[in-house]
């Protein structure tokens, strides 16, 4: 058949954000919108000839019709091998196990996470590179360059083969191999954790509700938990993937999973709850009457590494992202390794985890993971939680109880406030740095500055600088207000509020966290003008 070049005038807009290029779904159908942006990924990573490309998405709406498209132009480049989860799925940590363990040259995912899918929702594209991660800032800002000067792309005119059959076939010179999504995951899995351990939990009678919010996480929590590890049918709820997740938002907080809150607060909860996001990179972890976040997560996790086989023999460091609770740091000063402060954004920890400088990773936005891939991995946390469980036999509540009365309890929470007017959200992040100078030694509300920045990071490997990564202002005993924007979003805005404080004192940590962050939510409205610059008297959404 033949390879088109097709004519085609660069579109605005397309420079990736947090997590690649996501946009309303409306906005990938123009024509040509998507063709473009993919045309200058193939055009950044260079010589596709010959190369193995991995490619999938979280199975929302238009993840077939973009698959479909992906392998037409693949084949025009070039490539000689793509594996495609069958269906045109795979998860985001399952296409970063693939690319690695097939040592393929990179990856698309297709997914815009956590957003709402369906016709009217958001779409997102993302190239991962050969380490199975995403790429770097500077590979993205290339792939944006290129979308500015785009004059064509390059496109196959044979048909896309049957995606729902397993098996191989041909566009172009192309092989298109059909693989199993969740056969590769499941196997790292099981190398990772004490399977047998987590069999015998549920053998005993251990209940678990896992809410896979219609997302593709749903198909991984079949196989794993019912399947290999014996719990009853039934255990994993919303477990089949729908273009529009149900009309949810498939976000594992305890605002979007209000239903698994509300169970798991209930009397007659089941012992352990977790959920996962529309591409099963974010978790949430929720014990009898304890939402657990993100951040004692990942604390918990590294204080308590060597219980799954897979860490058995201690971990080099931990990374978190620079908004993520300080609780982490406490735990590497007590195990006697580093603990890195990174920006938002998973692409950040590649070049610390490819280097071997850290083992465990994590972020206040529900992402937790390790060096066993490169992508942050809803189910792993909840298998690390699982294997703990097992081996402490202690619920999910005492462990987090003891892990506060010996590192003291970092209080946090984040104040989101959506699809606030650009300009104005910018103007407040302005008004912000503006200040910064000044800040320091100043006393507000019984809290003394220590120090005011912009959040600069130096990647301590290739010694790359990303710069405005956030506003800190940490205070003299530690407690930190954290402002950025969103880069998630689709429409207008997000202001980003982290508060954290610390409490060292037993008696002081059942106060509810709003009640103990007050002061500092204050002092972050006043300095920031909030309410006068956003007309909002009160965050869109607090986790
Ligand atoms: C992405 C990134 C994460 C980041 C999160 C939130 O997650 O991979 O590293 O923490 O966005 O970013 P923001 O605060 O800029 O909205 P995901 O799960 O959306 O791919």
């Amino acid at each position: 058949m033949t390879i088109l070049t097709v004519a085609t005038t660069p579109f605005a807009g397309q420079r990736p954000g947090t997590s690649g290029l996501r946009k309303k779904v409306s906005q990938f159908q123009q024509p040509g919108y998507l063709e473009n942006f993919v045309q200058a990924i193939f055009a950044t990573v260079g010589d596709c000839q010959g190369q193995t490309l991995v490619l999938g998405g979280d199975g929302r709406y238009f993840n077939r019709t973009a698959v479909q498209v992906i392998l037409r132009m693949a084949a025009a480049h070039g490539f000689a091998r793509v594996l495609v989860g069958r269906g045109a799925i795979l998860s985001t940590p399952a296409l970063s196990c693939v690319v690695r363990k097939r040592a393929a040259f990179g990856g698309i995912v297709l997914s815009a996470s956590h957003n709402p899918g369906g016709p009217q929702g958001d779409f997102g594209i993302k190239y991962n590179v050969g380490n199975g991660g995403p790429a770097p800032e500077k590979f993205t800002e290339a792939i944006y360059l290129a979308t500015l000067s785009i004059a064509a792309y390059r496109i196959s005119d044979e048909p896309a083969p049957d995606l729902d059959q397993p098996g191989v076939s041909h566009i172009e010179q192309m092989q298109v191999e059909v693989i199993d999504p969740v056969g590769d995951y499941c196997a790292l899995m099981a190398d990772l954790f004490d399977f047998a351990a987590i069999r015998a939990l549920f053998a005993s009678g251990f209940t678990m509700r896992f809410d896979a919010m219609h997302a593709v996480g749903g198909p991984y929590a079949h196989a794993i938990l019912e399947g290999m590890l014996g719990a009853p049918a039934g255990t994993v709820v919303n477990g089949t993937p729908l273009e529009d997740f149900g009309g949810h938002h498939p976000d594992p907080n305890p605002v979007n999973a209000a239903a698994l809150i509300e169970l798991m607060f209930a009397p007659g909860a089941p012992d352990f709850g977790a959920a996962c996001d529309g591409d099963c990179d974010r978790n949430m972890i929720v014990g009898r009457a304890m939402a657990v976040t993100p951040s004692d997560s990942l604390a918990i996790i590294a204080a308590n590494a060597t219980v799954a086989p897979g860490y058995r023999a201690g971990i080099a460091g931990i990374a978190r992202s620079m908004p993520t609770s300080t609780a982490p740091d406490r735990v590497a000063r007590a195990l006697g390794v580093p603990c890195f402060e990174t920006p938002t954004g998973w692409k950040y920890f590649g070049n610390l985890l490819d280097a071997g400088m850290v083992t465990l990773c994590g972020e206040e936005s529900y992402g937790t993971g390790s060096n066993h891939i490169r992508e942050k991995d809803g189910i792993w946390a909840v298998l690390f939680w699982l294997n703990l469980l097992a081996a402490s036999g202690k619920p999910v509540d005492a462990i987090v109880r003891e892990h506060w009365a010996r590192f003291g309890r970092n209080v946090y929470s984040r104040h989101d406030y959506e699809a606030v007017d650009s300009s104005a959200a910018e103007g407040l992040m302005a008004h912000l740095r503006g200040q910064l100078d000044g800040l320091t030694g100043q006393q507000q509300r019984g809290f003394t500055v220590a120090l005011a920045d912009d959040f600069v990071y130096t990647d301590p490997v290739d010694q790359s600088v990303a710069t405005k990564q956030g506003v800190r202002i940490v205070m003299t005993d530690g407690s930190r207000i954290v402002f950025r924007l969103s880069g998630t979003g689709t429409e207008g805005a997000t202001i980003r509020l982290y508060l954290e404080k610390y409490e060292a004192d037993l008696a002081r940590h059942d106060i509810d966290p709003q009640v103990v962050l007050a002061g500092l939510a204050a002092i972050a409205a006043e300095l920031s003008q909030l309410k006068e610059r956003t007309g909002r008297e009160h965050p869109t959404i607090v986790t």
